[in-house]
């Protein structure tokens, strides 16, 4: 069972709803770049988008409706600071200011990201995450954040999924700044985002010790063929383990050295990639590795693994095995193994910091839609998830990305992921089944899960 001061929200990014990119004094991000040159679908920008900064009202009445108690989204670092250090935009305070009031008049708790992936383009000129004070700038930025919301946003996380914006923005190149960069500068990047993360907890307890913090990276969850200890422990192994054909999407070397302040050292990887790491690496690790307070993690599916003769193997999927309109597998047991092996891990709380599919929505002749696909997909993940929370991991949160359609990165609008559909020509906003269905959920803090839904 849920317990009963569960956090049942939803989650969004600021440069995939609020629209207002050249507005009120926001500076470029990485993102408003990559889409001018025509690198995503269709020629999608983020221009627009929901127009969530001129609509946010209308969208907390949505949540409230829905009933959520807490809603994840992000700050959009350029909109605060333009040029990324340096002079604060009062603009953007005031529309942060405004969204946080309405949120708290409607008793819904906000949970601020300060970075999902809307990186500064100054700072990227200056060579980004590249240059080793790049940790400070953000330090700077986070002071700024804490100093201006903390009287009233008690729950910050400091970044959103370091494995694709270091990954697939600079080593495979298909998401901003889309560069494809040697492994010797991923690995400076990666440590210089870790002790970005560390001196904005260090920030947070100088400035506001009684707010919380996290981290939320993403993963794939490691299922077990079978409920034999040995393919348990050959998927716990996996998912811990780096693949040096892909080797930014892991668990380990993005959370060890926060949550246990090592780098993961018994890795192949470590052993190929671990002398790129600057000389004070250890010393880093101080900061890195200071305590926060709840773990996020994003996990939208997974692989199964068994254990063979020489380790852990891989199993496809089934035939029967149901994709989403992102062509991801629907993988429900995710929820289940992924928190589990994490919490073992790390031993900290863990939030579902975004959790969600894509599917084929549309406007029916009724003028509704009709996401049956959608309510079935977190249904079953939701059930996993309660499978875990009454086994005793500790889970104080599910954030269904996303509340609304939105601006889905390289795919640009092409794929729909809300709750609420989002007419991107009108602007209009039509509550899912998903919506009403979800709704139901957590006014019966999840009992509905256990009446099969029609
Ligand atoms: C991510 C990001 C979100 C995405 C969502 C669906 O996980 O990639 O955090 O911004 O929109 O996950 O892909």
């Amino acid at each position: 069972m849920f317990k009963k001061d569960f956090m049942w929200g939803t989650a969004t990014a600021a440069y995939q709803i609020e629209g207002a990119s050249h507005e009120d004094g926001r500076g470029l991000s990485v993102w408003d770049v990559f889409c001018e040159d025509g690198k995503v679908y269709a020629g999608h920008t983020g221009d627009t988008a929901c127009d969530h900064y001129h609509r946010f009202t209308e969208d907390v009445a949505l949540m409230k409706e829905l009933g959520i108690n807490s809603y994840r989204f992000s700050l959009s670092w350029p909109r605060i600071i333009p040029n990324g250090t340096g002079e604060i935009n009062q603009k953007g305070i005031d529309f942060y200011n405004a969204l946080i009031d309405e949120l708290i008049k409607n008793n819904i708790t906000p949970i601020i990201t300060l970075f999902h992936w809307d990186y500064p383009y100054e700072l990227e000129k200056k060579g980004g995450w590249r240059n080793r004070e790049s940790s400070d700038w953000f330090a700077e930025y986070a002071e700024a954040v804490f100093k201006n919301f903390s009287d009233r946003v008690k729950y910050f996380v400091t970044l959103n999924e370091p494995q694709c914006f270091i990954g697939q923005g600079y080593a495979q190149g298909i998401h901003a700044p889309g560069l494809i960069c040697s492994n010797r500068d991923i690995v400076t990047m990666a440590h210089n985002v870790m002790l970005a993360h560390g001196k904005a907890v260090i920030k947070l307890r100088e400035i506001a010790p009684d707010c919380k913090i996290g981290y939320a990276p993403t993963a794939s969850a490691a299922i077990p063929a079978t409920d034999s200890e040995e393919d348990i422990e050959a998927a716990r192994t996996s998912f811990f383990d780096i693949d040096m054909n892909n080797w930014t999407w892991n668990v380990s070397w993005w959370s060890d050295p926060i949550m246990l302040g090592r780098y993961p050292e018994e890795t192949k990887a470590f052993k190929k990639l671990g002398k790129y790491l600057p000389e004070s690496y250890k010393e880093d690790l101080n900061i890195i590795s200071q305590p926060i307070d709840f773990y996020c993690q994003n996990i939208y599916n997974g692989a199964r693994f068994k254990q063979g003769k020489n380790g852990p193997e891989w199993v496809p999927n089934s035939i029967n095995m149901p994709l989403t309109n992102c062509n991801w597998p629907v993988v429900p047991e995710s929820l289940y193994w992924g928190p589990k092996f994490l919490y073992e891990r790390y031993k900290k709380p863990i939030i579902i910091s975004e959790n969600g599919m894509a599917g084929y929505d549309a406007i029916s002749l009724d003028g509704e839609v009709h996401d049956a696909d959608r309510i079935d997909f977190i249904h079953k993940y939701l059930l996993e998830l309660e499978k875990a929370v009454d086994e005793g991991i500790e889970i104080d949160g599910y954030m269904y990305w996303s509340l609304m359609d939105n601006f889905e990165w390289s795919k640009g609008f092409s794929v729909r992921f809300g709750l609420v559909h989002i007419d991107y020509i009108t602007q209009k906003r039509t509550p899912k089944d998903s919506f009403h269905w979800y709704k139901n959920v957590i006014k019966t803090g999840g009992k509905a899960l256990h009446e099969i839904s029609k």
